[in-house]
C-alpha cells in the first residue's frame, strides 16, 4: 500500500471544502428557506438566475433532483422525452423519469454527445390516440460519457430552434456547464439560451460539498419549488450550503482551466502506455479504453494498491477526473501508477 495520500480521480464530486470555503459556510447568514427567508439561498438563486439569463432559480440538493424536477415540470404524465442514449438522465438516474413523472424515455445515439435536429424530427409522431406525446428534449453539456466533451453551441442552438418550432421544450443538464463555459469561452447565459431550463452543479468541479441549481422561467421554477417540497427537498437553514456555492462561484470557476490542463497532461501520460487509447480531453474528464487483454477490474485494483482511484466507465473503459484536490504531483503519480498497473 502506498503511504502517500490517495489520488482520488473517481469523480470531481469527491472534493472536500477548502478552509476558506469552510469559513464561508461557518459565517453564512441563514433563515428558513421553506419560509423563503434564507438570505444566502436567496442571493445564490438571484445570482444564478442572473448569470444564466433566466427569470428564476431554485436551489436543490443534487443534480439528479434538478434534472428530475425539470422533467416533471416540463411534461405531463405519459409524455415521451428524447434523450441522448448515454445521457446521465437516462443512464444514471435510476429510471427516475418513469418513476417520478410517468414519462417514457426515447433514446437516440449522439455524436460526441450531440443530438441533431433531424433526430428530434424523426422521433416526432403525428397526433394520434396510440402515440405518446414527445414534449421534452434533454441535452447534456459537458457530456460525461462522451468524455467531458463540449457540445458545440451551434448544435445546441439548432436543436433548440427545431424543438421550439414543434412545441417541444428543451432542458439542459449542465452539471458541468461551468467547465464548458471556461473551456469554450462561452458564457453560462449563452449556453442557457439554448434551453428552456438548465441545471448546474456546485458539487463537482466547483468544489462545494452539496448543491445544484435549476434555472428557468418564473412559473416553471415556482412549480419546481412546489414539487421539490413534495419530494422532500425543502431545506431549512440551507444558507450553510448555499454559502459554499456562492463562495465557489466567486473563487472556483476560472480555476477550472487548471483542471482542464491537468486532464490533458493525464491523458497524454495514459496514451503513452501500450494497449491504451484515450479520448482527447476538452475539459476535466479523461476516458481511457483498454485493449482486450487487459481486465479493467484488475487494472483498477492494481491502481488502488498504488493509491490511485479511478472508476470503470463502460466496457473496457476507465474514467479519471481532475478537480480541485488534484495537483500536478498527483497527476504524475497517477500516470506512473497507470503504466505499472497495465504492465
Ligand atoms: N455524475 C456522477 C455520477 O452520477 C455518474 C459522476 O461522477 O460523474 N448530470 C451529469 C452530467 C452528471 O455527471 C451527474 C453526476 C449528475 C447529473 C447528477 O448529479 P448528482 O450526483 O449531484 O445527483
Amino acid at each position: 500500500m502506498s503511504a502517500l495520500p490517495v489520488v482520488d480521480l473517481r469523480s470531481d464530486t469527491v472534493t472536500r471544502p477548502t478552509p476558506a470555503m469552510r469559513r464561508a459556510i461557518a459565517e453564512a447568514v441563514v433563515g428558513d428557506d421553506v419560509f423563503g427567508d434564507d438570505p444566502t439561498v436567496i442571493e445564490l438563486e438571484r445570482r444564478c438566475a442572473e448569470l444564466s439569463g433566466k427569470e428564476a432559480a431554485v436551489f436543490v440538493p443534487s443534480g439528479t433532483m434538478g434534472n428530475q424536477l425539470a422533467v416533471c415540470c416540463h411534461t405531463s404524465f405519459s409524455d415521451e422525452v428524447l434523450l441522448e442514449a448515454e445521457s446521465h438522465i437516462f443512464l444514471y438516474e435510476q429510471g427516475g423519469m418513469a418513476a417520478n413523472s410517468g414519462c417514457l424515455a426515447h433514446i437516440v445515439p449522439g455524436v460526441r454527445g450531440a443530438l441533431a435536429p433531424e433526430q428530434l424530427i424523426a422521433a416526432l409522431r403525428d397526433e394520434d390516440q396510440h402515440a405518446a406525446r414527445l414534449s421534452l428534449v434533454c441535452v447534456e453539456n459537458t457530456h460525461n460519457r462522451a468524455g467531458g466533451v463540449v457540445v458545440p453551441l451551434a448544435s445546441l442552438r439548432a436543436m433548440h430552434r427545431a424543438a421550439h418550432a414543434r412545441g417541444v421544450r428543451v432542458h439542459l443538464d449542465g452539471a458541468r456547464l461551468w467547465n464548458a463555459s471556461v473551456a469554450a469561452g462561452v458564457s453560462v447565459a449563452e449556453w442557457a439560451a439554448c434551453a428552456d431550463s438548465a441545471m448546474m452543479c456546485f458539487s463537482k468541479g466547483l468544489g462545494a460539498p452539496v448543491g445544484s441549481i435549476l434555472v428557468g422561467p418564473g412559473e416553471f421554477i415556482a412549480k419546481a419549488r412546489r414539487v421539490r417540497k413534495r419530494w422532500g427537498g425543502g431545506m431549512r437553514q440551507a444558507g450553510v450550503l448555499a454559502a459554499a456555492c456562492v463562495y465557489a462561484l466567486d473563487h472556483h470557476v476560472a480555476r477550472l482551466a487548471d483542471d482542464h490542463a491537468r486532464a490533458k497532461r493525464l491523458a497524454a501520460g495514459f496514451a503513452g502506455v501500450p494497449g491504451v487509447s484515450v479520448i482527447e480531453p476538452e475539459t476535466n474528464i479523461v476516458i481511457a479504453t483498454l485493449a482486450t487483454p487487459h481486465d479493467p477490474a484488475v487494472v483498477l485494483e492494481r491502481l488502488k494498491a498504488r493509491g490511485v482511484w479511478m472508476v470503470g466507465f463502460g466496457t473496457g473503459r476507465l474514467r479519471a477526473i481532475c478537480h480541485l484536490d488534484i495537483d500536478d504531483a498527483a497527476v504524475e503519480r497517477a500516470i506512473t501508477a497507470f503504466g505499472e498497473a497495465i504492465a
